[in-house]
């Protein structure tokens, strides 16, 4: 049970341990270590449960991952109970699929809403973590655990006038709950990737004008999306169990598992042959399931990107403006590609116009809309799809310090120091489910939470059946999983190209350099290491 120590006006709720977030990973966790008899508390800053599938609400919004591949599969019942009514479903559904669980789990009883954790400080001589909330409120748990998700800081360009604009602005990552109506309307997006591309497909459906603002475009891959019959259903309940236990074994996650041949093992003929079979396949086949050597060598990715280049340019009609949306200055698969239904032809609609800011930049946002070096665009809307502070950003927003004081911010300036990407270093009892340097993040994301959560549920079992209260990773530690993680990249070609991936944002101060906020070793070797840790008593930690 919760208790209430300090008897003041502002009374600390004191638990077990304290979760940030009640996206996947917050949920399970609340509900793992329930199960282990700890009183547990989550603070989530939204009104509902989902995390990402709870602000993320534009209109476009879907999975990558298969549905069926991306629901929770530590539940027998649940995975039987629900259906996907689309092998991609949209953000709505994945909403109520949450709701549900957290309904089934009776999770809501355990979260605050409303509430921004803005502060932890650990308190060394109670062996604490203390937590303040934005509107005052004070909590304390001896295990402290974010699960504040990887995309989850939106960020707004620094563009001059912004306030000034006196249509309706949004940026995708916190968009209204309620309905946005683009019909009639002149709309601009800013931004391509992954979110820019789903928006825009939407929007130019209904607005009477759409303008996309692009800076660099994307290598984008069809979706292949389709609804789920009742046929498919009875087969999918089937073999889900099995295809989970076969994403749990797969290189990131998913069913999609890299060919093991080179592209240049067969002939031109068997290459274009397969890449046409991926581009008429559903999900990210194309990307995770190709040549092994196309994001690994600069020659066989060319052909690839090649391959893709040709389908864009006979799929828009005006030759230059295909051009604009080939990208020149990376490699297909290198960055994130944005699936799509439809996206290059919403270039052939009358509707639809393109304005490449690398050629004429955006100067500023005037009352009336946009104006770039060349003219002034009026808007009745402006969408910003332009990211996020990718994998840091949620956790540096809070005032994290360790002992002595020390913020975490502070020790992750030169880049994030971790143990398996699941501990800070010199930061006690604090966990980061899909943290930097964890498996998580470069993931079909719940596959690899599941084994983060239960990871550290098993964890705190080991402490509590031990009689410990502490525990932290050996600096010899962090220092070896650092270096693998950066070692592990440098044979990708993620690591030659600009990318959240790679730490690199325009929009903050200080992120232009490179430095890999992810893990690229796999989840097989990931959950090797980390079962290894736990078999060995883990040994690569202070425990006391
Ligand atoms: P991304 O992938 O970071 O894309 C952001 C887009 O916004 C990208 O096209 C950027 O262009 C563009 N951008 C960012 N800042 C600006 C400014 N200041 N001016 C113009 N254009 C800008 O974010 P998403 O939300 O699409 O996707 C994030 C992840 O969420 C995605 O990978 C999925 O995993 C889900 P740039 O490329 O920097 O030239």
């Amino acid at each position: 049970m919760a208790s209430q120590a300090a008897s003041s006006a502002n009374p600390v709720a004191e638990y077990d341990a304290i979760i940030i977030g009640a996206g996947i990973s917050g949920m399970y966790q609340l509900l793992s270590l329930r199960r282990l008899g700890l009183s547990v508390h989550v603070f989530e800053a939204g009104t509902g449960v989902g995390g990402v599938w709870y602000w993320n609400r534009y209109p476009g919004a879907r999975f990558d991952s298969e549905s069926w591949s991306y629901g929770y599969g530590f539940d027998k019942d649940l995975l039987a109970e629900w259906e996907w009514s689309e092998n991609f479903a949209a953000q709505p559904e994945t909403l109520r699929y949450l709701n549900h669980v957290a309904d089934r789990f009776d999770l809501r009883r355990d979260i605050s809403f409303k509430s921004r954790v803005k502060a932890a400080r650990y308190d060394e001589s109670a062996n604490l973590w203390r937590i303040e909330l934005e509107d005052g409120r004070r909590a304390a748990a001896r295990f402290l655990v974010s699960a504040v998700g990887p995309l989850s800081a939106p960020v707004m360009p620094k563009y001059e006038g912004m306030a000034s604009f006196a249509g309706e602005a949004y940026h995708t990552g916190l968009w209204p709950h309620e309905p946005v109506e683009f019909s009639g309307k002149r709309v601009a997006v800013i931004g391509t990737g992954a979110t820019g591309v789903q928006l825009i497909q939407e929007v130019a459906k209904s607005a009477a004008q759409l303008t996309v603002f692009q800076r660099s475009p994307n290598w984008c891959a069809p979706l292949n999306n389709s609804p789920i019959d009742a046929a498919e259903q009875q087969r999918l309940k089937r073999e889900l169990p099995d295809i989970i236990a076969r994403c749990n074994a797969s290189f990131a996650g998913f069913i999609h598992e890299a060919d093991r041949r080179s592209v240049f093992d067969v002939t031109p003929a068997e290459r274009a042959a397969v890449f046409e079979q991926l581009y008429a396949a559903p999900g990210f086949g194309i990307w995770l399931g190709n040549f092994r050597d196309t994001l690994l060598d600069e020659k066989a990715n060319a052909e690839l990107s090649r391959f893709v280049a040709d389908k864009i340019r006979g799929r828009v009609n005006d030759p230059a403006l295909a051009e604009k949306l080939i990208p020149t200055n990376h490699g297909f698969g290198t960055r994130r590609v944005p699936m799509e239904t439809g996206y290059y032809e919403v270039y052939n609609q009358p509707n639809v116009q393109l304005v490449d800011i690398s050629a004429t930049p955006i100067a500023r946002i005037t009352p009336r809309g946009i104006e770039t070096a060349e003219r002034e665009f009026e808007f009745d809307m402006i969408c910003y799809a332009t990211g996020f502070d990718a994998v840091l950003g949620s956790l540096n927003r809070i005032d994290v310090r360790g002992p002595g004081g020390r913020a975490l911010k502070d020790s992750w300036a030169a880049g994030p120091r971790t143990y398996l990407g699941l501990q800070p270093e010199g930061f006690p009892n604090f966990f980061t489910l899909v943290g930097p340097h964890n498996a998580a993040s470069f993931c079909n994301i719940p596959r690899c939470i599941e084994q983060n959560v239960e990871w550290v549920r098993d964890l705190v079992a080991y402490m509590q059946a031990n009689g410990l209260t502490r525990i932290e990773p050996r600096s010899e530690a962090v220092e070896a999983w650092t270096q693998h993680v950066l070692d592990g990249v440098e044979k990708l070609l993620f690591s030659k190209v600009n990318s959240w991936f790679m730490g690199v944002n325009p929009n903050i101060p200080g992120r232009q350099q490179r430095h890999f906020l992810l893990y690229a070793g796999g989840l097989p070797l990931y959950r090797k290491r980390c079962d290894e840790e736990a078999a060995s008593g883990y040994g690569n930690f202070v425990l006391s």
